[in-house]
């Protein structure tokens, strides 16, 4: 995993470079908040998944920097005064914090339209069909039916009673949906079978999950300097999370149910599938 981070970074680092201009202070705001670390799931996950198809690696770098910037276009936006008003994030002062709100905003949205113009360019794919459905599918994910959506009724949590079913839910738009799409990216890019895509998609579902629950548990049991951002936020908003909602007992071990299954989904790939396999234990077993 390290390794792929390491080569994300550097990928990410030719494809956001400084800019000159009147212009150059939004750039610098994205490649601060961009560049700032980070575990690089999303884009370790579009790699593994393209490996099963043999998907070149040069098209699969390049999805899955695109969806690094959305995610963290999702942090900047999510750490704003308006929203979670957090003052850390990656260990580092949020992009607010380092610039101001209208630059945090706008290297945001710029990374979110940026993550497109990555996707659409030939290079990425030379068949324009190819290009479109993963254009089509982060869209979908990104969006109201996803993670922009989870977004809005977590917002709406604080002052409602959610019970399992609605935090899963939840969950699965906020979180889950752009870990689906860098599984899917995988599929799409190697015009995988309808069986090939419902495992990846089942996969994903339960990968996502687990993630999720850790997160919680993060959030309940971790501390400030492992996470790098404030803890114990959850709590004090009264928000229902798995872990206010299970115990802590009951939402590890329904994490590692949910990691163990993920794995079982992909039992029709051969070893190619060996980095998608060891992923859950890993997302499991992380303190940040
Ligand atoms: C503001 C449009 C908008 C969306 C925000 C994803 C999200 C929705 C907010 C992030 C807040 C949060 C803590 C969500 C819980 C799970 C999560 C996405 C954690 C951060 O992802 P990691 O752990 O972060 O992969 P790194 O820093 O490793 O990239």
């Amino acid at each position: 995993m390290g390794k792929v981070a390491e080569a994300i970074d550097q990928a990410l680092e030719r494809i956001l470079p400084p800019a000159e201009g009147k212009e150059a202070r939004l750039m610098e705001a994205m490649r601060y908040a961009t560049l700032a670390g980070g575990k690089r799931l999303r884009p370790f996950l579009v790699l593994a998944s393209a490996t099963l198809f043999e998907v070149p690696t040069e098209r699969s770098t390049r999805v899955a920097c695109a969806l690094e910037c959305i995610h963290t276009y999702s942090l900047v936006h999510d750490d704003l005064p308006c929203m979670d008003d957090d003052d850390l994030r990656r260990g580092m002062p949020t992009t607010h914090k380092k610039y101001d709100e209208a630059t945090a905003v706008l290297a945001g949205d710029a990374l979110l339209t940026y993550a497109f113009e990555i996707v659409s360019d030939p290079r990425t794919h030379h068949d324009p069909l190819v290009r479109a459905e993963l254009v089509h599918a982060m869209a979908r994910e990104a969006g109201a039916h996803g993670m922009v959506g989870g977004q809005m009724i977590d917002l709406l949590a604080e002052s409602e009673e959610l019970d399992i079913g609605a935090v899963t839910r939840l969950q699965q738009m906020k979180t889950g949906a752009l870990i689906r799409f860098a599984v899917e990216a995988g599929a799409i890019m190697g015009r995988a079978t309808k069986d090939q895509r419902q495992a990846l998609q089942n996969y994903a579902h339960d990968l996502g999950l687990a993630f999720q629950i850790v997160d919680d548990l993060l959030d309940v049991e971790g501390t400030e300097e492992e996470v790098g951002k404030k803890v114990g936020k959850d709590g004090d908003a009264g928000k229902a999370t798995f872990v206010s909602l299970l115990g802590v007992e009951r939402a590890r071990t329904q994490a590692q149910m949910l990691a163990d299954q993920a794995g079982l989904h992909l039992e029709m790939f051969d070893e190619k599938a060996e980095l998608l396999r060891l992923l859950p234990h890993f997302v499991i077993n992380r303190r940040h």
